[in-house]
């Protein structure tokens, strides 16, 4: 056999590309652009995991290359946000210098990978040149009214020293750092994302998203139907409305809670209640977002005060809790104890009526030990006894709307976007404060406005940047009337450059416009997406907002930026633990890329489980796919000069091999396309020892293994005689008709004498054929079968006794 030399090998064909480059996009139908989600260029570089996604977006787009597509396959680098000015913090070197090293360093490992990346289209959301457009895009929010200044109370991160978004609090804690996330009243900016609210949520329909994904997002926009209703307060002017879901439960509203922060919360308490509403109140405002979320108990005190409820009028006890939240709804909630879990709870604990208005069959139940949450008929409830609950849940609204005291609304969960930071490392938001004409944007002609220079990164703690150190910078003048004015010093959030970035790619150049119309109609949207699942809610969600406006001030001329989405999981170490420095368990690619090669680590990545689950790294798998490579390298140099003729058999093995290899790759079930090839490889292996395999069938494996090992495979081709390269070549198609087996007739006798024929097919084994020969006789079978023989694709004999 002749040794398999990966090293020369892929030496050979780098350089081979390096001055060729596989040609992507000559004379090809129609555009393909398989995009991958950008990394951050961390210090610590790329481990086995970060191969995954990478690998899994060269082989697509390869395939869709060997299909006819002219490919769009960018990389850049999302280089602005906090590693990089902590490591500044603590080592005093600039970001822009340690994010240009790290970006040479991944560089150079994603080289290893051969990937087909144009460089020629790269990014990096910290070049002037690119957050321009990222302050550009800023300005035209501001001009419709979509980015605008709030003082408000926001998530605050006490160690990474900076606001955060809803969307980076992780069960009460900071996306990045972990640290319990406390509230902090400051101006901030806002955009107004809410206001594509049902854009965002319809437009998921249009989506070839994994379910999944779109669950999260439709969840985080928690679109609800329900009723505003309007409750009087017993011997006050005021009323209080409540935002409820669930209309038909009205009559078994028995109780009132607000929020601590409802503007009402101490002015109805009271004399007597007075200082225990204060207190709780002020405990309240001093607990963390995790501890309130994760109180078990629930906790209350009584205002003392009632309200009236508005359909049956009597009383309902007014109290004051933490599980009910400020800013939503209406932050004040009418309680139905009997059909409300955390209701039923808060009832039971403070001695409050239960009134069951709903039952299964119209039959109360007197002593419920928990919330009833079904539908079914309404009970005890005046004009709605007897009704369907559903039906009551849809005509209570338009009853109370009638009668003036509610009215019907939807509401969202999704709440504007937190969109400043207090950090350095960020694009400056530019906006210049006048004292006479308020906020004012920096003319686009002047953009980008550069993020100066400073001397200390530290973020200051007190809610302002350290940009605001920077006298000579803040101070300025306003583009509109000549005062003095002072710069805003709040950078944006690290989402900013990644939530447009994809389009940039394709018109990296580009000094007058983010995209000219032509490439933006000729190259987009992104067809395929793949990248990690962790972005559900955040990225995703930012990128669609921004296409969509975009696309409303007719930059883009579509409104959804990622066609398709493929989350690929996770390689973890071993026992399913994260791969990570701190964890000691991280499995660098380099020493596997020398010991087997580029193309045996590209093919084991896929091997080691299904792309969009976790999968855990076992190093010792990589020798079985080495062995493959080898195996198959060698069946083709044995017989590349053999000149023989195609068989039937060759034929039919051939085309049901493109037709499986196909069907899994189309499914992308990536992992059984590893495992049909080393089938497939046998059943060759087999077939070529009575003398040789043909060259087409030759051929047709190496196209189709080209996208997986496109050194090896380019090498192959080349042996065969080729001189252009393997990706100039199509895809193969299946021909259904030649992967038909054929059938064999064969006799079958019982004791000798001939009783019958089963028709099988050509490739059955000896059981399948016994066993379907006896039931074609099974009325001839008399006696107790003593033995079944099989002359192979002549004869089946059966001896009875
Ligand atoms: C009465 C009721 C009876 C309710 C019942 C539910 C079940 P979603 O689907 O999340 O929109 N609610 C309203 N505002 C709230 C707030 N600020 N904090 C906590 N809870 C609040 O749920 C809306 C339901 O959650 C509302 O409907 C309200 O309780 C509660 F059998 O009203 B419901
Ligand atoms: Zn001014």
């Amino acid at each position: 056999a002749t040794p398999y030399n990966h090293k020369e090998i892929e030496k050979k064909w780098r350089k081979v590309w390096e001055e060729h480059p596989v040609n992507i996009n000559d004379g090809k139908k129609s555009k393909y652009y398989c995009l991958d989600m950008f990394p951050y260029p961390s210090g610590s570089g790329l481990h086995v995991g970060h191969w995954r996604g990478y690998v899994i977006s060269d082989v697509w787009s390869r395939y869709k290359i060997l299909k006819g597509y002219y490919i769009i396959h960018p990389m850049g680098w999302d280089a602005f946000g906090l590693p990089a000015e902590n490591y500044a913090i603590k080592m005093g070197v600039h970001p822009s210098k340690s994010t240009a090293e790290n970006v040479a360093n991944i560089k150079r490992q994603i080289n290893e990978i051969a990937a087909i990346y144009d460089w020629d289209m790269e990014v990096n959301t910290t070049d002037p040149a690119f957050y321009k457009w990222t302050q550009w895009i800023f300005v035209k929010m501001f001009k419709a009214g979509l980015a605008y200044e709030k003082e408000m109370p926001i998530n605050w991160c006490p160690d990474c020293k900076t606001g955060l978004a809803n969307e980076e609090v992780v069960d009460g804690s900071c996306e990045r750092c972990g640290a319990p996330v406390t509230k902090k009243n400051l101006r901030q900016w806002m955009l107004k994302i809410t206001e594509y609210a049902d854009r965002l949520l319809e437009d998921l329909d249009k989506l070839e998203w994994p379910e999944k994904v779109k669950k999260m997002q439709s969840d985080w926009i928690g679109k609800s139907y329900g009723a505003e209703v309007d409750f009087a307060l017993e011997g006050r002017e005021e009323t209080i409305k409540v935002y409820t879901t669930r209309p038909d439960t009205l009559y078994g509203a028995t109780f009132m809670v607000l929020a601590p922060e409802h503007v009402l919360a101490a002015q109805i308490a009271t004399d007597e209640q007075k200082s225990l509403v204060e207190d709780y109140i002020f405990k309240a405002s001093m607990k963390s977002s995790v501890d309130r979320l994760q109180d078990k108990e629930k906790t209350g005190v009584f205002t003392g005060s009632y309200a009236i409820n508005p359909l049956n009028k009597e009383l309902v006890p007014i109290w004051i809790s933490d599980y009910v939240l400020a800013d939503y709804g209406t932050g004040a909630i009418m309680c139905v104890p009997a059909h409300d879990d955390r209701d039923f709870e808060f009832a039971k604990k403070f001695n409050i009526p239960i009134i069951q208005v709903i039952a299964k069959e119209g039959v109360e139940n007197p002593d419920l030990t928990e919330a009833y949450t079904e539908p079914g008929i309404m009970i005890n409830s005046g004009e709605f006894n007897g009704m369907n609950s559903l039906d009551a849940k849809r005509d209570v609204p338009g009853i109370l709307e009638a009668r003036g005291i509610g009215k019907k609304t939807t509401n969202y969960k999704l709440r504007d976007w937190v969109f400043s930071r207090q950090r350095y490392w960020g694009e400056p938001i530019p906006i210049v404060h006048c004292e006479h004409c308020g906020a004012v944007p920096v003319p686009e002609d002047q953009l980008p406005l550069l993020l100066p220079e400073v001397e200390k990164y530290q973020p200051t703690g007190t809610g302002e940047s350290p940009l605001a150190d920077i006298h000579e910078w803040v101070n300025t003048t306003c583009p509109a009337c000549g005062a003095p004015a002072k710069r805003e010093t709040n950078t944006m959030p690290q989402w900013a450059g990644s939530s447009w970035y994809f389009l940039r790619y394709v018109d990296n150049k580009n000094d007058n416009e983010l995209v000219s119309k032509e490439k933006a109609e000729k190259l987009l949207p992104v067809d395929m997406y793949i990248g990690g699942v962790e972005h559900a809610v955040l990225h995703l969600l930012y990128s669609r907002f921004y296409t969509k406006f975009l696309h409303d001030i007719g930059v883009v001329d579509f409104d959804e930026p990622f066609t398709k989405l493929f989350n690929q999981g996770m390689i973890n170490g071993k026992n399913g633990i994260k791969m990570s420095k701190s964890k000691g368990n991280v499995v660098s690619p380099d020493d596997l890329v020398q010991d087997y090669g580029c193309d045996s680590l590209r093919l084991y990545e896929l091997f080691v489980g299904p792309p969009e689950l976790d999968s855990e790294w076992d190093e010792r798998g990589i020798d079985g796919v080495y062995r493959f490579i080898n195996r198959f390298y060698n069946l083709v140099m044995e017989n590349k000069e053999k000149d023989v003729a195609p068989t039937k058999e060759m034929i039919k093995i051939r085309n049901k091999m493109v037709h499986t290899i196909t069907e899994r790759l189309e499914n992308f079930s990536l992992n059984t396309v590893v495992s049909g090839f080393m089938e497939y490889n046998n059943k060759l292996i087999d077939l070529s020892k009575n003398g040789g395999l043909d060259k087409e069938t030759l051929e047709t494996a190496i196209i189709l293994l080209a996208p997986f090992i496109p050194h090896v495979s380019s090498e192959l081709w080349a042996e065969l005689g080729h001189e252009t390269s393997v990706f100039e070549e199509t895809w193969p198609e299946a021909d259904e008709n030649a992967m038909k087996d054929d059938e064999l007739e064969i006799p079958i006798q019982i004791n000798g004498k001939t009783k019958g024929t089963v028709s099988v097919p050509a490739e059955a084994d000896k059981d399948e054929i016994i066993a379907k020969a006896k039931e074609v006789v099974a009325d001839k079978l008399t006696g107790t079968i003593v033995k079944e023989i099989y002359v192979p694709g002549k004869i089946v004999n059966i001896v009875i006794k």
